[in-house]
């Protein structure tokens, strides 16, 4: 059977004048998963637009597209294409599971929550001549699963080949989250068991590892495991923790003892009615700026993430937010604006309030405001979001953030580090150009390798090159 997969871009993604690295960074996981469950004669060819042209005209029996919000247009375009001439089309993922009704005018089939259960079901119908139009996934588990199909991923269009998933969902239940909505009907968080999780890393050649999950350290004794399983293997790392898990004494050391270089950490906001209203329990009542110290204790860069536009932020949230970023010394911010994600509970409050104004996915991006906020405008909202970026990075507050560090040697590294990150997206995009992005691994591995101790000045450099990396939550 010949077979064609698709990661469609968002259209941001395919200006020929500006790539932003982020889209080169991770290969298209999710479809090389389920890609495992395919005989091996079958004939696969799995593109992410993200990264290349599509070619269009081939003659697939079997079109397979993951939908995400901000690339559910492009997706449907493609499915249609694929249709009319006559392949059978099929649809899943994050913005499937959340608007079934839309995405099946698009589809023969589709997909609804994860798909290690449902694909093997689909596949084995699919040949027997009989698919059916819908799949709900039910039994969630990881054990068992076929190894992912690497091989499928085109490695030198990534600077991080090595993206790896060991669990699926959340321990949590943030209102704003695509989580709950994506894994109902069934379990929503779960993990590999340690050694399928080890074997996986073992698979993965070099020493650079970014774990996507949404929260390696949320089954803290999985996670004691595989952190004691890591040491000794020579990795270094980057992945997501909430500032609870941060908190919990003996996980980070044992994280950061396993090569943990950098942490994505979900502050969202420093007010606690905003807390209570989006359900996010764990963060209350927790001492961020003890995580962050404890963080930089062990080395570990901080990417701190911010959420803006909740019922409680009036207009004077944006300078309270990045004061305080700046103050605390993270290296790395990511500021979004609140966003209604269809299927989310936030959305459905938000619908019931009758205050969300805009149903343009494209617009779901974290960059634009498609509700009505209720202590500022929307114009305010948006503006104070774009200030943020300039003022984080703002040379005044790179030299005061690099001040709040006590040692010389490491307020010359934050410098370094932030500093040359606002002058870092022209060479990124110099690099994607000549498809070169993957050239700087070698790089990012041994800067990484050396955070935690004195770095050169040679060091300092590649840091600033590859600081993107740590700000991919974005
Ligand atoms: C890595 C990542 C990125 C990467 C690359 C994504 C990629 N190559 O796939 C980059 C940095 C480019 C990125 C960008 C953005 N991202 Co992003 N990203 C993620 C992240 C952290 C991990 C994705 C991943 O690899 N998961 C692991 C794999 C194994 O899971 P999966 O892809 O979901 O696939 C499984 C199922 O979905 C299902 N499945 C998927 N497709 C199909 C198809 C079929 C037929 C079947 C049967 C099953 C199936 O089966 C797979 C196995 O279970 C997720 C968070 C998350 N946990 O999903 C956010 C997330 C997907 N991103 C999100 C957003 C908002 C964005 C941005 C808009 C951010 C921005 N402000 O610019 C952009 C736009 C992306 C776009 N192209 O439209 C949201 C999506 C919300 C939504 N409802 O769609 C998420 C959920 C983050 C969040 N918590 O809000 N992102
Ligand atoms: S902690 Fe993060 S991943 Fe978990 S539910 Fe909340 S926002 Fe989602």
């Amino acid at each position: 059977m010949k077979v064609k997969m698709i990661l469609p871009a968002l259209t941001e993604a395919l200006s020929p004048f500006w790539r932003p690295i982020k889209y080169h960074l991770f290969p298209p996981l999710g479809l090389a998963t389920i890609a495992a469950f395919f005989d091996e004669t079958d004939d696969i060819d799995l593109q992410d637009e993200h990264v290349e042209v599509l070619n269009l005209n081939d003659e697939p029996d079997l079109v397979v597209i993951q939908v995400y919000i901000t690339s559910a247009y492009r997706a449907y375009e493609l499915a249609d294409h694929y249709r009319h001439k006559g392949a059978y089309v099929v649809l899943g993922g994050l913005h499937v599971t959340a608007l079934p009704q839309e995405a099946a005018h698009h589809a023969d089939t589709i997909f609804l929550g994860p798909g290690e259960d449902t694909w093997p079901l689909f596949l084995q119908d699919f040949r027997a001549g009989h698919p059916a139009k819908t799949y709900q996934s039910k039994l969630r588990t990881l054990l068992g699963v076929p190894p992912i199909r690497r091989d499928l991923i085109k490695r030198y269009h990534y600077l991080i080949p090595n993206s790896i998933v060991v669990s699926r969902g959340c321990p949590h239940h943030c209102d704003f989250c695509y989580k709950d909505a994506f894994y109902q009907g069934g379990k929503s968080f779960y993990t590999q068991s340690v050694e399928d999780a080890l074997t996986e890393i073992e698979r993965l050649p070099g020493k650079h590892l970014y774990f996507l999950d949404d929260h390696l350290f949320g089954h803290a004794p999985f996670a004691a495991e595989l952190f004691e399983g890591m040491k000794g293997m020579g990795r270094v790392w980057q992945a997501a923790a909430t500032v609870e898990s941060i908190l919990q004494p003996d996980l980070l050391e044992k994280a950061a003892a396993a090569g943990l270089r950098s942490v994505f950490v979900g502050f969202e906001t420093l007010d606690p009615h905003n807390l209570r209203e989006q359900h996010k329990y764990h963060n209350l009542n927790r001492d961020y700026t003890t995580a962050i110290r404890r963080l930089q204790e062990y080395g570990v860069m901080v990417n701190g993430s911010f959420v803006y536009g909740m019922d409680s932020d009036d207009e004077t949230v944006f300078d309270r937010t990045v004061e305080w970023a700046v103050a605390q010394g993270i290296e790395t911010a990511t500021f979004h604006i609140l966003t209604p994600y269809p299927g989310t509970r936030l959305y459905e409050r938000m619908a019931a309030q009758n205050r969300i104004t805009d149903d343009n996915w494209d617009r779901y991006d974290t960059r634009h405001a498609v509700y009505r906020p209720v202590q500022m405008s929307v114009e305010t909202l948006e503006q104070g979001y774009w200030r943020s970026y300039r003022e984080f990075y703002r040379w005044s507050s790179i030299v005061r953030g690099a001040w709040t560090k006590e040692h010389l040697a490491d307020r010359l590294r934050h410098l370094a580090y932030t500093g040359s990150w606002k002058k870092a997206e022209p060479i990124w995009d110099i690099l994607i150009r000549f498809k070169q992005v993957n050239q700087l691994l070698p790089m990012l591995e041994s800067v990484l390798t050396s955070f935690g101790h004195r770095l050169t000045a040679e060091d300092s450099k590649l840091l600033a090159l590859s600081s993107r990396v740590s700000t991919a939550g974005d």
